[in-house]
């Protein structure tokens, strides 16, 4: 492979040859697409913790990532050097956005006072980094199950000290977010579930979730932050069982506490999978709740039953995910696609971290044109329009009008005949739907 990298931005290189070098075969950031230019719809972002502060460590060993900042040993100085790394390798590789947690990107002191005066130091050499180079934060967060006081929780821990102190670290992150014009703020529950019910109070620590929740909307208001709130949904890992399991559940909670109107959510394929969803399933519940916020863009592996984040590759999950995003006319009001992803422990070079982001934004980008074209043909939304279109007129318009009782119903179909019910059904044509699907994404490529 050529060192290109090195010195220039990663080219689009087209799909003639379809030998995979450093290049883009299918991202065009300015190639409009569905009336938007690609680099719109799909709205990349670097997550800074799977790139540069994390070492490729998996549970049975330490990491193996070698970077050009390793040698350093004084931790600000460290912090800073990754810091001016990011954004060279934000603009090489062509993103506008990244993602951080609050300790990805600055050395913890002994108090939070202290901790707090390091990320002070390191948020302003992004924010003039950010100024420099027009790359935008697409969201930024707490991490709040790291460190070892957070064992057993922060906002839903049994120590009210802990809660204090989580509450005290994500005002300064709400701070953060203002500072460097957050498009979204991400809470996703680390460690924000139990291990086992015979020691857990479930029903108090979700009230303190809430009002966990409530106070940083208060305090939102308050600095004038108007990022978009999101929850992340993952069902398990590290608890046996997390409170914001899944899309559907994170939405009841939310309304249960009535926060539903100052939070959407941030949905990731792995923890969709984790939850016996597919990633279209959390998208497409999600949107029908009017709550699509952002995408964490990662993929598991079914013969492996962890958060692999895996850059994604699979392009029959990445078009059911923009068919999604198609239909609803965008990701969220400012959401975009994170990476949350690392290269395999077995990749541990820069020129990896190059290639593993470059098959992620090809395959988005890759989706994106098959879901396009199955939109301009109208092939799904034709099939959806005819599945339910006895609800249009008579007894269904009437169903979906609610202008019906059960007596109504029972007049309707007491004397039906089973096979006058049976001729009510139409064939759901699923095989070959899925073979239209697989003939579109063959066409839609080699056309692209
Ligand atoms: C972990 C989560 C995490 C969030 C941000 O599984 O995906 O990385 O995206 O805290
Ligand atoms: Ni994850
Ligand atoms: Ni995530």
């Amino acid at each position: 492979m050529s060192d290109l990298w090195k010195t220039d931005t990663i080219p689009f290189v087209g799909n003639d040859d379809p030998r995979q070098g450093l290049g883009f075969h299918y991202y065009q950031p300015d190639r409009v697409v569905a009336g938007k230019k690609m680099s719109e719809w799909l709205r990349f972002g670097v997550a800074y913790w799977h790139s540069f502060q994390q070492r490729l460590v998996d549970p049975f060993g330490e990491g193996t990532a070698q970077r050009p900042y390793d040698s350093l040993t004084d931790p600000l100085e460290l912090a800073l050097a990754k810091v001016d790394y990011s954004f060279e390798f934000y603009q090489k590789l062509g993103v506008e956005y990244f993602c951080f947690h609050d300790r990805d990107i600055a050395p913890e002191g002994d108090t939070l006072r202290e901790t707090n005066q390091n990320l002070d130091k390191v948020v302003d050499r992004i924010e003039k980094r950010q100024q420099e180079t027009g790359i935008k934060l697409l969201w930024n967060t707490c991490n709040l199950f790291t460190n070892p006081r957070f064992q057993a929780g922060a906002a839903t821990s049994p120590f009210a000290d802990v809660f204090a102190y989580s509450g005290a670290q994500l005002k300064h992150s709400l701070e953060i977010a203002k500072r460097l014009g957050a498009e979204n703020y991400v809470f996703w529950g680390g460690r924000e579930g139990y291990e086992n019910l015979w020691n857990t109070d479930l029903k108090r620590e979700q009230d303190h979730m809430a009002s966990f929740f409530h106070a940083a909307v208060d305090y939102a208001k308050e600095i004038g932050l108007d990022s978009q709130f999101l929850i992340e949904p993952k069902p398990k890992e590290p608890t046996t069982h997390q409170y914001d399991f899944d899309a559907a559940t994170s939405i009841a909670f939310l309304k249960t506490y009535g926060l539903d109107d100052s939070f959407k959510l941030n949905l990731e394929g792995n923890h969709a999978n984790l939850a016996g969803h597919s990633y279209q399933h959390e998208v497409r519940v999600a949107r029908s709740a009017g709550m699509l916020g952002s995408l964490d863009a990662n993929q598991g592996d079914k013969l492996l039953g962890w958060d692999l984040d895996e850059f994604p590759s699979d392009l029959y999950e990445t078009t059911a995910v923009m068919w999604e995003v198609l239909s609803e006319g965008s990701i969220g009001p400012r959401g975009g696609l994170n990476f949350d992803a690392k290269p395999r422990r077995s990749s541990y070079t820069e020129e990896d971290l190059f290639a593993a982001h470059i098959v992620g934004m090809d395959s988005y980008a890759a989706g994106l044109l098959v879901a396009a074209k199955l939109k301009e043909d109208g092939f799904i939304d034709e099939i959806l329009q005819k599945r339910y279109s006895s609800f249009d007129q008579g007894i269904g318009k009437k169903i979906e009008d609610g202008q019906f009782t059960l007596a109504d119903l029972e007049e309707y179909s007491l004397d039906k005949t089973q096979s006058e019910l049976m001729n009510a059904n139409e064939p759901g044509e699923l095989e070959t739907i899925k073979a239209t699907l697989n003939n579109y994404l063959v066409k839609a490529l080699a056309d692209a």
